[in-house]
């Protein structure tokens, strides 16, 4: 399997499934309006790696992928509300994402801030309604526990109130830099992957071995996100770039410079495919998508 595994085709096909079902699970509707906003945002591509965490998580734990869709649905349409909600000028200020105007430019701020509640609602909907009867409820109210810290003071939420506080504070540390990036980044990254494995019946030491793979993967993407705001441009990430320096916020590479956190980031990533040695040849995709993240340009 190493020598033939092709990651692009991977991610392709999963891809692929990805957008079709995100399209499916959220119809037009009435009223139309908010409808529209939350497809704009949800249906305007990104990487959609979450989602893809989920899926190949389910599968390398011996579950059927398509019992994991609804669960990889509801953590991107979660990720993309926290993405409209950032963009706001109460918060971050953006005026483009994923390579178009932010929502709140496109359908003013009081459809987005709802668009992001009515795509956060919906995932759980999505978790509870459509999860397969295949896989056993407890499962399920597991997983939607999970999700559900994960976007909450102790994740997601607390993440971005500690990041709005540090905005040009000289005296921030790289212990807030780190509160931050686990909560506001890597705890959703670890609620797909350890989701994925709930779903599929995984046991606790699996789960254990996948929740610190997640988090390894999760501040190794973050170290990268902060690099690419420096030497990336808009064209290639779809979003504006330079926006930590401008809003005078502390980050890895200028803690570290740019080498030392490109090298900190590769080891937390060849740490993070140690991690699954145990799975054996199976765990080839979760450890090229590890390799994928500090690899990537966008
Ligand atoms: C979750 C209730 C609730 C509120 C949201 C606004 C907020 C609280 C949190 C901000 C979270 C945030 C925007 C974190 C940044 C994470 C990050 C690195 C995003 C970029 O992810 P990519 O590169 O984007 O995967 P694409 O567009 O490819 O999906």
């Amino acid at each position: 399997m190493t020598l033939t595994f092709d990651l692009k085709t991977y991610l392709d096909r999963y891809r692929q499934q990805v957008e079709a079902a995100l399209d499916a699970y959220l119809p037009l509707g009435y009223p139309p309006k908010i409808y529209e906003a939350m497809r704009y945002s949800l249906l305007a591509g990104g990487k959609r790696l979450r989602p893809i965490l989920v899926l190949a998580s389910c599968e390398l734990c011996g579950g059927n992928p398509d019992w994991a869709m609804p669960t990889a649905v509801a953590v991107e349409m979660i990720h993309t509300m926290s993405l409209i909600h950032d963009d706001l000028p109460a918060m971050d200020n953006d005026d483009y994402r994923r390579g178009k105007p932010t929502n709140h430019k496109v359908f003013g701020e009081d459809i987005a801030i709802l668009a992001g509640d009515g795509l956060l609602a919906y995932a759980f909907q999505v978790i509870a309604d459509r999860t397969p009867l295949e896989v056993p409820r407890e499962r399920v109210v597991r997983v939607i526990a999970l999700v559900a810290r994960s976007v909450s003071a102790e994740g997601l939420v607390g993440g971005q109130v500690v990041d709005l506080e540090m905005e040009g504070n000289p005296h921030a540390t790289e212990a807030m830099l780190d509160y931050i990036h686990k909560h506001k980044t890597a705890a959703l990254l670890e609620a797909a992957v350890v989701g994925g494995a709930i779903v599929a019946g995984a046991n606790e030491e699996q789960i254990e071995g996948l929740r610190q793979y997640s988090q390894n993967i999760g501040l190794a993407f973050q170290i990268i996100d902060d690099i690419l705001d420096i030497t990336s441009t808009p064209e290639e990430l779809g979003k504006s770039v330079g926006k930590d320096e401008k809003a005078q916020k502390l980050t890895y590479p200028k803690l570290w410079g740019i080498a030392t956190s490109q090298q900190k980031a590769k080891a937390l990533v060849q740490e993070a495919k140690q991690l699954l040695a145990a799975f054996g040849d199976r765990a080839t995709p979760l450890q090229a998508l590890a390799d994928y993240i500090v690899e990537r340009t966008n």
